[in-house]
């Protein structure tokens, strides 16, 4: 059986990072590697699981990457109907109008309940024995437990539960290989404060987007200065010395520069899934 594992060595892995209890190589590779992985036995060895595929958009990406990363034509997805003959779901309990079935599948020839993506057909979706052992599988990365996961933005999300300086709560936030979270969209804000408004009783937030390289110019930790601003009115001031930037939830989520010293706020993290 075919076993593959993409990982990208430009990702600097942490070594000895705990997650969630689990501290192993194989975890760590699993989690740091920035694209899916293709491999052949447990999805589930390295805490990920078989893929869930909701778009069109992350079918025709995950293609792709499946045919950079093995010489195989099929591969498991998550979709099956196990529990119930006929009704496919996903694994993760997502449901969602997105299906890619090939013509005329699923079609339950003998007893098939679980679904493989074939390359050579574009992606389309078939039903198989589950005990047929031809097949790689497309695993998905993993968002960390109470981490929130955003498919359109194919990231992962968590608001910290302790307040710090803008060091401090990062720190949190690169524990779990994530980083201080950018915002690129209205839509991709508006959703993280409904998140952030679930999750914390806080007023505000840290976020990635700082001036504390070259006053007064802020830009994303990413090095992206991107055009999506949410300054409150009157904001950036530099008032004293605000080099970093809080998401106020009072506020409708819009920005304001704060000392990077100040302890009073949480973090938002982002890492990409
Ligand atoms: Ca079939
Ligand atoms: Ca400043
Ligand atoms: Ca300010």
């Amino acid at each position: 059986m075919e076993v593959l594992i993409h990982d990208d060595p430009s990702k600097n892995l942490q070594e000895g990072v705990q997650l969630d209890g689990i501290t192993t190589p194989h975890v760590q590779n699993a989690i740091g590697s920035p694209t899916h992985m293709v491999r052949g036995d447990i999805c589930t060895y390295f805490t990920v699981d078989l893929i869930d595929i909701l778009t069109e958009e992350e079918s025709l990406w995950i293609l792709q990457q499946f045919a950079e990363d093995s010489t195989s034509d099929g591969a498991w997805i998550a979709n099956n109907d196990i529990a119930i003959e006929g009704y496919f779901q996903w694994l993760s309990g997502i449901s969602d109008n997105y299906t890619h079935w090939y013509d005329g599948e699923p079609n339950q020839l003998g007893n098939e309940d679980c679904a493989v993506l074939h390359k050579p057909l574009n992606g389309a979706w078939h039903d198989i024995s589950c005990a047929e052992t031809a097949w790689v599988a497309l695993c998905d990365k993993w968002c960390p437990t109470g981490w929130h996961y955003n498919a359109a933005f194919s990231k992962c999300y968590w608001v910290t539960n302790a307040s710090g300086t803008w060091n401090y709560t990062r720190d949190m936030c690169t524990h779990f290989t994530g980083d201080l979270i950018e915002i690129s969209t209205e839509e991709e804000s508006l959703w993280i404060l409904e998140r952030f408004a679930e999750d914390s009783t806080s007023d505000g937030a840290w976020i990635a987007y700082n001036d504390i390289e070259i006053e007064g110019y802020f830009q994303w930790l990413s090095g992206m200065s991107g055009n999506y601003t949410h300054w409150y009115d009157g904001e950036p001031n530099q008032l004293g010395n605000e080099d970093c930037a809080v998401l106020h939830k009072p506020s409708n989520g819009a920005w304001h520069d704060i000392s990077c010293a100040e302890t009073a706020w949480v973090a938002l993290c982002d890492k990409c899934k």
